[in-house]
């Protein structure tokens, strides 16, 4: 497959419901496809469609989200065989889902791209993003949960509660957004409804359970609907047609299985129930309806619609979860899970407002309407040879029509898209003439827009910046060379297209080895990179053994003043600098503040007003795309930003092992410009002069390194519990054990075989290579999780050796 086709198929639009006799093909001929029928096709505009979206409250723009191998692609891949957007069920296992189209998602069965299709079910409009579940892809999941109003997560019957699984709840708490839990693989050997719902108590999450699952003779049948009080089982193979009776009526066709029947009956008394009363307990409104009923039981006061309701407040409240169960591989239970996701989790309108920041740095809120003016945020970008950046955009409010220009207020620029494309898994990519407020397209034509700009009206004065994305930091870096010089220039346009697709990827140049560096945040993130330049891009390139992401700090604080006084080219450079240095607490990145006495001075010169004080700081301090720039041209406010800029430059390289330096704080004492300030001169050598101060002082300030430390979940069979703590804890790993517990669900109670689950930190330079490691010692027995804990100081040996091998050696003595 060329480059051209996979690229192409990099926008999910395209490709996905063609039938299944020519899945296998696909790929093959996607390129040309897309090229010429769907090109022509795609001015196709499925009114129906559009009709649904305009009417905000019958969307739901919603992400899966699990620990990875959960079952999220295999439950996708169902949703959209229900709702008729494909004719056949793809399967993970084979390479052949919708969902997972890239060829490297195929040969490993994981998920690495998110990807976003839509469909309707029962009269609803679904956007749906189905996100990777290995934390090395958690960017995808940080920027589908930005723009999304609810989530769907999914456990394992038999795990519950996982590593990834705390981690994505935490998104879904940063993000405010309701969550319906559905418990997969009921099917599985030791799979436990009741214990998988209980492990979300980990995450002080208070289940709600909608359903008890039908499990006769081990197997799973099907499950009780504890709302409508009604049996669901299955009859075909494809789940297609669930038979839905009343319990009451079920129960008495079942024959046999008297004592699990006995149970069942029971389990469903309890838990319908626990369901009301847990929902009394949380919701005013229907603790009235539940005590009136308790008085007239008789009466029909409790209707399925006034429990819907009420499940639906407290779901979208976050007060409870509401927790489904089934077996996708099998196909059960993914009808009701689509019912729970239209009747529980919100429609646009229903989120609360979005919060952006105007002009004066003030924030404002933004309803999501469709008569206020445009406002989106783009949140992904992806690359088609056909129409250049396909850029995905949220609509927060407005509407706009393709065509007309619209403003980056990040980039401050003009965009003009040539077209708006649903994100539509249908055969074919179909265009739109307008988006509207509550929507996910993808935008043709926007040339500069990166993910995490905002999107506003060109005419609108009081246009709002939205807070950006959440970019997680790299852990790995790798030198990438081009294999020979003629390749040079592919490989930088490739790894331009790579990054701007995942700001997760970072690149630089060493100035010290003139090597492209890239950093990621983990070792299969850059494998997988790897991957892609040879296979999708064809660019030959040597790529450097991972290498861990040290960062530099200050254990002292200083106060220093610094005088920069060169001549260069006939003219002469002055400038004075004083400044004071101090640690700042650790993840808070750097802080920059202007000393009292500066301050006052400057506030009765009048020359800055406080608000653009704190404007020009806070952009220094935090990401830039994330404010904006104050709009007083005072020359004042240019020192202070030339002196804020060279800070900043200077702090990127430390003066150990030249590693971006964090968690420092820097107070502007006084600054003393020698020639008048309206010139460059003044401005280049208050620049160069900042520069120097701070590596001045980052000398003075006891700079220390700072290590990534990973938490390590592995769970495997007690009977390597030994050898593999004295291998973490060990001279080599030097990691520190935080718990040794018994796994939730085990199949294996009291016996050799009883699973435990070890969680520790481990610094990461000794983790290289660690999933190879562990296979040999448990003889693949285990499996294992980690994610960046949080970074802290090496001993003082491991840091003169890694500054050692870093070629810094004499840092340390110097
Ligand atoms: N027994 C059983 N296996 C399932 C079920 N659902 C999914 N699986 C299997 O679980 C494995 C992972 O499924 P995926 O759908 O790829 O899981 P995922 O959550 O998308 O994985 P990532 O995207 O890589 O995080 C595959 O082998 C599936 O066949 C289920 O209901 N029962
Ligand atoms: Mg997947």
């Amino acid at each position: 497959m060329n480059r051209t086709s996979l690229v192409t198929l990099l926008f999910k639009v395209v490709g996905k419901t063609r039938s299944s006799c020519c899945r296998d093909h696909r790929l093959k001929r996607h390129g040309a496809l897309f090229a010429s029928s769907s090109m022509q096709q795609e001015n196709r505009i499925a009114q129906d469609d559009l009709t649904v979206l305009a009417h905000g409250n019958k969307v739901r723009n919603i992400g899966i989200i699990a620990h990875v191998d959960a079952g999220k692609t295999t439950t996708t891949e169902r949703m959209l065989f229900y709702s008729g957007k494909i004719s056949t069920i793809g399967d993970v296992d084979h390479g052949d889902t919708v969902m997972d189209y890239l060829q490297e998602e195929r040969e490993r069965g994981i998920t690495i791209n998110a990807a976003a299709i839509s469909f309707q079910w029962k009269g609803y409009f679904i956007n749906l993003i189905d996100t990777p579940g290995h934390v090395d892809f958690t960017m995808e999941v940080e920027r589908s949960l930005r723009v999304l109003d609810g989530a769907i997560i999914l456990l394992d019957a038999v795990a519950g509660v996982q590593a990834q699984t705390e981690n994505v709840w935490k998104q879904t708490i940063r993000y405010q957004l309701p969550v319906v839990v559905f418990v997969n693989k009921m099917d599985r050997m030791g799979a436990n409804f009741l214990k998988a719902s209980q492990s979300l108590k980990k995450l002080e999450a208070t289940p709600l359970h909608l359903q008890v699952p039908i499990v006769l003779n081990n197997e799973f049948h099907g499950l009780v609907d504890l709302v409508r009080m009604h049996a669901i089982t299955y009859q075909d193979e494809l789940g297609k047609e669930p038979f839905s009776v009343p319990w009451i009526t079920w129960k008495q066709t079942i024959e046999n299985h008297t004592n699990e029947l006995k149970q069942l009956q029971e389990q469903v008394t309890k838990e319908r129930k626990s369901l009301l009363e847990t929902l009394a307990d949380h919701d005013d409104i229907f603790m009235d309806v539940y005590l009136k009923h308790l008085e007239q039981p008789n009466k029909n006061i409790l209707s399925e619609e006034s429990i819907q309701e009420a499940i639906r407040r407290v779901t979208l409240q976050r007060k409870l979860v509401p927790v489904l169960c089934g077996a996708s591989l099998r196909n059960r239970g993914v009808q009701c899970l689509l019912d729970a996701v239209v009747s529980y989790l919100p429609s646009p309108i229903e989120r609360p407002a979005v919060i952006g920041i105007d002009q004066q740095g003030k924030k404002v809120e933004r309803a999501c309407s469709q008569n206020d003016p445009f406002l989106a945020l783009a949140f992904k970008v992806t690359f088609d040879l056909h129409r250049g950046p396909l850029v995905f955009l949220r609509v927060f409010s407005g509407r706009k029509r393709a065509k007309t220009v619209v403003k980056n207020v990040n980039q401050q620029q003009k965009e003009i898209p040539s077209s708006y494309l649903l994100i539509s898994a249908d055969d074919v990519s179909i265009q739109v003439p307008e988006i509207v407020a509550g929507g996910v397209y993808a935008a043709v034509g926007l040339k500069e827009t990166a993910s995490g700009d905002t999107l506003v009206d060109i005419h609108d004065e009081n246009a709002l910046l939205l807070q950006g994305l959440h970019i997680p930091s790299p852990v790995f870096y790798v030198s990438v060379d081009a294999e020979s010089t003629r390749h040079e220039r592919a490989l930088q346009e490739a790894l331009k297209i790579l990054t701007r697709e995942d700001p997760s990827l970072t690149l630089r140049l060493d100035e010290n080895t003139g090597q492209t560096v890239l950093g990621g945040l983990g070792e299969l993130h850059l494998e997988i990179v790897k991957h892609r330049l040879t296979r999708e891009f064809k660019v030959p390139a040597v790529i450097g053994p991972p290498k861990v992401a040290f960062r530099e700090t200050i254990t002292g604080s200083v106060a220093h003043s610094c005088i920069y006084d060169k001549h260069f080219g006939g003219q002469h450079l002055y400038a004075e600098i004083c400044l004071r240095m101090e640690p700042s607490e650790r993840g808070q990145g750097n802080r920059f503040s202007i000393g009292s006495q500066l301050r006052k001075q400057l506030l009765l010169e009048g020359s800055l007003k406080e608000h653009q004080m704190e404007q020009i700081l806070q952009r220094s301090s935090k990401n830039k795309n994330n404010s904006y720039k104050p709009t007083s041209s005072r020359s004042e406010q240019s020192v202070l930003e030339a002196v804020l800029e060279g800070f900043e430059n200077s702090l990127a390289r430390g003066v150990l092992s030249a590693k971006q330096v964090v968690d420092v704080h820097v107070t502007l004492l006084d600054l003393k410009p020698h020639s008048s300030l309206e010139t460059t001169n003044a401005l280049t050598s208050l620049r160069a002069c900042a520069v120097h101060a701070i590596q001045e002082t980052l000398f003075q300030a006891k700079p220390r390194l700072l290590e990534p430390i990973m938490r390590v979940v592995i769970h495997l069979p007690s009977k390597y519990v030994g050898t593999v703590i004295a291998d973490l804890t060990g001279n080599i790993r030097r990691g520190s054990i935080v718990s040794l517990t018994n796994e939730e669900n085990s199949l294996y109670e009291n016996s050799e075989h009883l699973n435990k689950v070890i969680d520790a930190r481990v610094p990461l330079r000794s983790l290289l290579g660690y999933s190879t490691d562990i296979r040999t010692i448990t003889q693949g027995n285990a499996s294992f999780t980690m994610d960046l804990f949080g970074y802290d100081f090496p001993s003082s040996e491991a840091e003169m050796q890694v500054l050692k091998e870093e070629g810094f050696g004499s840092s340390l003595q110097s």
